[in-house]
């Protein structure tokens, strides 16, 4: 044989050697000769280009056990056989056996060894900036009223609809991250928002000039993105790795704090960021540490003591800078969901039952718990009396017989928990036909909206409650389907709410005389933000 002939034999010969170590290696073969399957393996030929060789996501969304938690097994096993509409996922049904999707589907649930890092290398190696065109003006591209826009996440294909809140038309639709969580937060101004995904992605968005201004992947699996009171900074709370992050306003990393007491022998997952404008600060919670953070982003701010810094030479405790300083305030019990009283002085939070940490202590011992934290004495100084599993984040306070009281959604209960904010005391329990996650209200109306939507069979109910006597008035109904998430027009006259199905829609009431105004096909919108409401903090919405 001549030598190119050789060659090209010897290469056949190896390549079939290596595509029968490749073939055994895939489908292995355990001792007794039976063919098992190799998921690591069929992973890395399948999923790897979209998800990422470490299942920390690329174009796909990650694969990791944290971000799969909200997915049933059945649904996983559905996405990976038939892919997902709308989305670049195909299936896999015809090119795989049915063994091979379950191993797949099994693979994806095991944790990544060793665990997957985010650095700040990471972090700024992920970021992207679009520059304004020269010249470009600082006016709307559209002629609505700029306090009364609102932007809707549309869950069921990821886009985000921009809607004028007057004429309840849609000014523009764009693709948005996947698994958008949280709710997008603005500028003071109300002209840039930020949309947090749970696989860490941040987006700013111009709402003027419709376009990304930039992106940053904050970390592996985040809970929410708060932005401060003067739109300087973005604050990024995560899952994986325990940590927050903290930006400028373009998205340039400025500092990660890692999860951690004091002494960095146990780390947490962090429960969610909000920005508490008259304190400037934004105040952290931790999801595995009995600690509540404030982390000040005053240049002005007092400075901390708690860290208990020694001066070894002079033996005294010397100060942490307040600036952008952790202050922490020790807890009883780790907080999940928390909320702040008008003046923000108070937090009150939950801690939920069950809930055990990764690398911290047990976070509850079956029992949800709630309680109020001062943040200027910083400690619990009260228990909310609310049992079930309260949904503070989505509390809402209004003015009742002379007291300002908290209204707050369950999770398990059908009811609303009322409590006088003076004397922490309920006032009041209102009966809603199933447990519901929303609930919301204006200044102007003089009723608050609350779902039911973790109830089978209420769940597309929604219930109207007269602020006045505390009792249920009204319910509007979409039959058989989801209706949730409540937010009502800047003067309060209309409430928009959502069909949460892939085929949606977005129904506008009147908010006086709960009569459908107008509806709107839309994609399992899942939330919607007036921006007035939201740069205002108005009393009735999330903060
Ligand atoms: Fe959320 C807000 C926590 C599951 C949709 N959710 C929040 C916030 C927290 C939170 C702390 C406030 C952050 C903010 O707005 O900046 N959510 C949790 C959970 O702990 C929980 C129960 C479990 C989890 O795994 O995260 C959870 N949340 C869900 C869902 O299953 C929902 C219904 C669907 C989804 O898209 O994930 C969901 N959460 C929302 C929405 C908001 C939200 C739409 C913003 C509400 C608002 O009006 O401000």
């Amino acid at each position: 044989m001549s030598e190119p002939a050789n060659r090209w034999t010897e290469r056949l010969a190896n390549t079939a050697r290596a595509a029968l170590v490749l073939g055994l290696c895939w489908m292995g073969v355990d001792m007794a000769g039976a063919q098992t399957i190799d998921a690591k393996a069929l992973y890395q030929q399948n999923c790897a280009a979209c998800h990422g060789e470490q299942r920390t996501g690329a174009m796909g969304p990650a694969l990791l056990p944290e971000s799969l938690e909200r997915l049933r097994p059945a649904e996983a096993l559905k996405v990976i056989q038939q892919g997902r509409p709308a989305t670049q996922m195909p299936g896999f049904a015809q090119q795989l056996s049915a063994e091979e999707i379950n191993a797949l589907a099994t693979h994806i649930r095991t944790p990544v060894l060793p665990a997957p890092r985010w650095t700040e290398a990471d972090i700024r190696a992920s970021r992207t900036f679009n520059e304004a065109p020269k010249g470009e003006p600082a006016k709307p591209l559209w002629s609505a009223d700029p306090m009364n826009l609102f932007v809707v996440v549309e869950g069921g294909d990821h886009h985000i609809s921009l809607l004028d809140g007057d004429k309840f038309e849609v000014i523009t639709r764009f693709a948005s991250r996947f698994a958008l969580h949280g709710g997008p937060k603005f500028t003071p101004d109300g002209r840039y928002v930020f949309f947090g995904s749970r696989d860490g992605w941040i987006t700013k968005y111009d709402l003027w000039r419709l376009r990304v201004v930039a992106e940053v992947r904050a970390g592996l699996n985040m809970r929410n993105v708060a932005v401060s009171g003067d739109g300087q900074w973005v604050m990024a709370a995560n899952y994986l790795p325990h940590s927050v992050v903290l930006f400028d306003a373009d998205l340039n990393l400025r500092q990660t704090y890692a999860a951690a007491t004091l002494d960095g022998k146990a780390t947490s997952r962090v429960s969610a960021v909000y920005d508490a404008t008259p304190r400037n600060s934004f105040v952290v919670a931790l999801k595995d540490i009995p600690e509540l953070w404030e982390i000040s982003y005053d240049p002005k701010a007092a400075p901390i003591y708690d860290g208990l810094v020694h001066d070894y030479k002079m033996g005294e405790a010397i100060a942490k800078p307040g600036f952008l300083g952790v202050r922490r305030t020790p807890l009883e019990e780790p907080l999940d969901d928390f909320f702040f009283d008008q003046s923000y002085r108070h937090v009150l939070g939950a801690t939920r039952p069950k809930d055990v940490s990764t690398s911290g202590p047990k976070t509850g011992d079956g029992a949800a718990t709630a309680q109020v934290v001062n943040l200027d004495v910083r400690r619990k100084i009260a228990d909310l009396p609310i049992a079930g599993m309260p949904h503070l984040g989505s509390g809402i306070t209004f003015a009742w017989n002379g007291s300002t009281v908290l209204a707050s959604p369950n999770l398990k209960g059908g009811a609303i928990d009322v409590i006088d904010m003076k004397t922490w005391k309920p006032v009041a329990t209102i009966p809603t036909p199933g447990p519901g996650f929303f609930m919301r209200s204006h200044e102007n109306s003089r009723y608050a909206w609350t779902d039911s939507m973790m109830s089978p069979t209420a769940k597309d109910t929604m219930t109207l409650i007269d602020k006045t006597t505390l009792q249920p008035v009204a319910t509007v109904k979409e039959p058989g389907k989801t209706l949730a998430h409540i937010e009502f027009t800047k003067d309060g006259k209309y409430a928009l709410a959502s069909v949460w199905e892939m085929d949606g829609a977005l129904i506008v009431y009147d908010a006086a005389t709960f009569k459908e105004v107008k509806r709107l096909p839309m994609s399992k919108p899942v939330g919607k933000y007036n921006v007035w409401n939201k740069i205002t903090r108005s009393e009735g919405t999330s903060h």
